[in-house]
């Protein structure tokens, strides 16, 4: 693997980033054993300083090139603080990270990405991290988690949009938002719409009403319609619903990262031409599959708000 790609070949993986808790340790262990499953030579790198332990073997651990309770007893910084510092260490040592990577190429690599979302949205050495990987001929995609918990809640599910949208924004990879922990959905409360309002995320005025009808953000109306004027102009945020223990979930989002970092379109694997065609067309059918999940994990809601569905 040279540093200026040329002669390395095409590597795919995917960056696995997300809020601490939203489960990117467990969906990489996840989709480690799925994607081994079907033939797939699969590696994970830990690149999340604060992973004590992993449930999956690494192949490539950043805890032997830095450890996070070293950064902060040495140079007396807090846990954020030290995650920053740990990922500008690794963007200052890159040739570390280039080594070891090279041992593994002709594998998929799996990117186990530390949890502070500043680092996604505002601060640029992981944003540096994956540009120099696309530059070593690694075709990434970003596979954001975010807990499905928030959709129980219109508040939080706008700053989820907001959030997402900032990432796919600042990161500049090929994203796959994934909404993670759909198994807990329903023991989380009741969701105000249908689970494809949330996975489509396509007219959010219905959002904004719903919040109006709450006394705490009847206020802030106006600044809740033009959050979501931003999130539609753009148009770029949709989620697929996951639940990391069920086969057939996984290998939706599989499907959608495989379209998203090309790895459908190379000469990797056996495919069929049902799924080139559809990878070719860009139908993923997200909407029945999304519905199915709806079945799956969440009880038929009282009447009412089927009602309002309907109006959607
Ligand atoms: N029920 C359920 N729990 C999950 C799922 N994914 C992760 N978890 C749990 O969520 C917690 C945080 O997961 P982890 O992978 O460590 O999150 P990370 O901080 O993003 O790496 C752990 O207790 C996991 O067992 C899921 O799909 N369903
Ligand atoms: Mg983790």
């Amino acid at each position: 693997m040279s540093e200026n790609s040329q002669g390395a070949s095409l590597a795919f993986g995917q960056v696995v980033i997300g809020p601490p808790g939203s489960g990117k340790t467990t969906y990489c262990h996840g989709m480690q054993e799925f994607m081994a499953r079907i033939g797939r030579r699969v590696v994970v790198v830990n690149l999340d300083p604060a992973n004590e332990v992993t449930p999956y073997q690494c192949a490539v651990d950043i805890s032997e090139l830095i450890t996070l309770p070293d950064v902060m007893e040495s140079l007396k910084l807090g846990p954020n603080g030290g995650l920053i510092y740990c990922m500008e260490y690794l963007e200052a040592n890159f040739d570390w990270l280039q080594e070891k990577l090279a041992a593994f190429r002709g594998h998929y690599y799996l990117f186990d990405c530390p949890g502070q979302v500043e680092l996604y949205t505002h601060h640029d050495a992981l944003k540096n991290v994956f540009a120099q990987l696309t530059k070593w001929n690694f075709r990434l995609a970003a596979v954001h988690l975010v807990d499905s918990h928030y959709c129980t809640d219109p508040g939080k599910f706008i700053s989820v949009l907001c959030t997402s949208l900032s990432t796919m924004l600042h990161v500049e990879l090929p994203h796959v938002n994934v909404l993670s922990k759909m198994d807990l959905i329903e023991q989380y409360g009741k969701l105000a719409f249908n689970l494809d309002y949330y996975t489509e995320v396509l007219d959010l005025s219905y959002l904004v009403d719903h919040l109006a009808s709450d006394p705490f953000f009847k206020n802030y109306r106006r600044l809740n319609e033009k959050l979501v004027e931003v999130i539609e102009d753009y148009s770029l945020v949709s989620f697929v619903p996951l639940n990391v223990q069920d086969k057939e979930s996984m290998r939706r989002v599989m499907q959608a990262v495989d379209k998203a970092n090309g790895y459908s379109f190379g000469d990797q694997e056996h495919r069929s031409l049902e799924a080139l065609m559809s990878a070719a067309v860009g139908a993923d059918f997200h909407f029945t599959s999304t519905l199915a999940v709806q079945e799956k994990y969440v009880q038929s809601q009282d009447k009412a708000v089927e009602e309002e569905v309907m109006d959607i």
